[in-house]
């Protein structure tokens, strides 16, 4: 199956109401005035792009002249257009600039941090690398155990910690381990935690400076996975941990489960953070790297 189709698969739930509502609106020929316009706002909107983002994308779509009448074919390739526009200053894939490069994983809890690391961890043994994964997460029992079991699964080590201990002391340790034994790619997992979790934040932000002292330029990458299916929750999510550690990248899961994937254009255009990958399904391959010309046709069911 091509990386197109999958993409295509994954983002079904969403492209079926973007591309279905486009269509509704556009159905016959129609020349573009206000009302269609504005029925094409609030598609955008229900689709968790936000009314700032909505209201860009109308805005340069209405500037475009259309003087004839129009199919909804046009206005899908308008609309695909200025998508990528916004997503491509943002997308870009992770990539392996230092020996070890260390990569810190926060979000909220049940994100899919844990899962993205166990897909990440696959993705870089798959390409001949050393990976290290981290258990930072002393603080719910099961969490070493469920970062042992995607250690396993692609035959990376592990550093765990007991539970209730230091969550930061785990990070200086694994860290320290990962420098000496020359590991490409150290992958740390952190307690999942409600931004308005005070302790909890303020923990986060003691893991990210025990890295630094460590290594100046570490962590490398700082990613905050995020749930597509949260819809609009995913923007203070943003805003929360950015104000504790230096929000580097965003990963977004579960778009395989949800219509509000919409949510990825609105967070590319109101924070212009940097866009690695996506999440399309729970198993170990179904993280998927994409540019934005791919992400926008897959939106719409183009191919
Ligand atoms: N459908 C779907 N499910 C996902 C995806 N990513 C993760 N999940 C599921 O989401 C649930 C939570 O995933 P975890 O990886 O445990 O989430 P977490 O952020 O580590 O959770 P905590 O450690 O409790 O904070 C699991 O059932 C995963 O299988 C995805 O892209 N698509
Ligand atoms: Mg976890």
């Amino acid at each position: 199956m091509s990386l197109f189709s999958n993409l295509y698969k994954g983002l079904l739930k969403t492209s079926s109401r973007f591309s279905d509502g486009v269509k509704s609106i556009f159905s016959g020929k129609k020349k573009l005035n206000q009302s269609l316009l504005d029925e094409l706002e609030e598609l955008l909107i229900s689709m968790d792009i936000g009314h700032k983002t909505s209201k860009l994308i109308i805005d340069r779509l209405a500037s475009i002249k259309f003087d004839k009448e129009v199919e909804h074919n046009t206005i899908t390739q308008q609309l695909m257009d200025e998508i990528e526009a916004i997503l491509n200053p943002v997308v870009q894939p992770l990539t392996l600039d230092k020996k070890p490069h260390i990569i810190m994983v926060c979000g909220v809890n049940g994100n899919g941090k844990t899962t993205t690391i166990g897909k990440l961890a696959y993705k870089y043994k798959e390409m001949g690398k050393s990976v290290m994964l981290v258990a930072c997460d002393t603080f719910r029992a099961a969490a070493s155990e469920q970062l042992n079991i995607w250690a396993e699964r692609s035959s990376c080590s592990i550093v765990t910690g007991e539970h209730g201990s230091d969550s930061a002391s785990v990070a200086y340790r694994a860290v320290s381990q990962a420098i000496k034994d020359k590991v490409d790619v150290v992958l740390i997992d952190t307690a999942g935690r409600l931004q308005n979790n005070v302790n909890l934040m303020e923990e986060l932000s003691k893991i990210y400076r025990t890295i630094k002292k460590l290594d100046g330029t570490a962590p490398h990458d700082v990613i905050l996975v995020l749930d597509a299916t949260t819809g609009q929750n995913a923007y203070s999510q943003l805003e929360a941990f950015s104000k504790m550690v230096n929000v580097t990248g965003l990963i977004i899961t579960k778009l395989d489960g949800t219509a509000k994937g919409g949510v990825v254009i609105g967070l590319a255009e109101a924070y212009k953070v940097k866009l690695h990958a996506i999440g399309i399904g729970e198993s170990i391959e179904d993280l998927r790297e994409f540019t934005s010309k791919e992400f926008a046709k897959a939106l719409f069911n183009c191919d």
